[in-house]
């Protein structure tokens, strides 16, 4: 699979996607190659939006070809008007206000506003798995975080109802952020991560959804303590400062080192009192809830 490694996707039509490798000559040396299963599906024109997010403008890496087939399998069965809609992912440490964000639009309508699924986690047929899970880590976490999944695809391959979709966080920081945090504090045995990453692979592979831009609320983690020892939801009263240190790290190394793939992100500096940043939200709806420009990106607003 290393032919794979060097793939650009590039856009010489407007709808359409051809692929170049270095000198474009990618094509005609995979058609020579003996996987010519993942040529074929690489010669297929493919709608333009439904590869972005996996893309992201960048070479592949080779061991993302199996991520590049499966992203031309789902980009192949996606229908042309779904193409058409926006889907915004608002993501950002515990307490950095993806609530106001998602409540401030909501109220300005015109557009889908999808909360992070809490109240399922914290009721799962009578079980609260999230206070579970900051009681005792170790035996909980697991259970916590296959429910987490769960809930976040089903709420990523819902039918969309309006042409923009707002969603509080995703898949992807349930395991670049909160899986690979527990694991590398030790809360989640080696064993535990490897299977919750194989199911997160397999979705991402098969399962046919998209995002086009993340909004990144960026917060320090020691105003985010302070908040949420003022705020009133139980379960997370417990929390440690380096708690938050550790998740604030990993959405670094995500969404502005680039660590994984990502899409277009808008960076905010949600540092802020809840009023200051509505003034921001007011100021930047038509970036948060506009499609974004085809160069991949990271914007970074104050
Ligand atoms: O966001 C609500 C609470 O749930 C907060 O205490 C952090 C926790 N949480 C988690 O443990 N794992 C998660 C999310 C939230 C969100 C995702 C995607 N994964």
């Amino acid at each position: 699979m290393s032919l794979c490694s060097k793939i650009l996707l590039s856009r010489p039509m407007r709808n359409l996607i051809t692929l170049y490798g270095p000198g474009k000559r990618i094509i005609s040396q995979l058609s020579s190659s003996s996987n010519s299963a993942l040529c074929a599906k690489l010669k297929v024109k493919v709608k333009l939006n439904s590869i972005i997010m996996c893309e992201n403008g960048k070479s592949f890496s080779s061991s993302s070809s199996s991520l590049l087939a499966g992203t031309f399998q789902k980009a192949q069965s996606s229908n042309l008007s779904r193409d058409e809609n926006l889907v915004v992912c608002v993501e950002g440490n515990i307490g950095c206000g993806k609530t106001t964000l998602l409540n401030y639009f909501e109220n300005a309508g015109g557009c889908e506003v999808m909360a992070e699924p809490v109240e399922r986690w914290r009721n799962i047929d009578g079980y609260n798995a999230l206070e579970l899970m900051y009681k005792d880590p170790n035996r909980w976490s697991m259970a916590l975080q296959t429910y987490v999944q769960l809930t976040m695809v089903q709420n990523h391959t819902k039918p969309m109802t309006h042409p923009v979709r707002l969603m509080e966080r995703s898949i992807f920081s349930a395991k670049y952020c909160f899986v690979d945090n527990l694991f590398s504090s030790g809360k989640l045995p080696e064993l535990e991560h490897i299977i919750l990453t194989e199911w997160f692979d397999w979705i991402v592979q098969t399962q046919n959804f998209k995002v086009d831009l993340i909004v990144y609320l960026r917060t320090d983690p020691k105003l985010l303590h302070e908040r949420i020892m003022s705020r009133c939801r139980e379960e997370e009263k417990s929390i440690p400062l380096e708690y938050l240190q550790c998740l604030h790290d990993l959405h670094e190394d995500w969404l502005i080192h680039k660590k994984h793939p990502c899409p277009d992100v808008l960076v905010l500096d949600a540092n802020k009192t809840l009023e200051e940043m509505e003034r921001v939200y007011e100021l930047h709806k038509h970036n948060i809830c506009k499609k974004p420009g085809n160069e991949m990106k990271t914007t970074t607003m104050s």
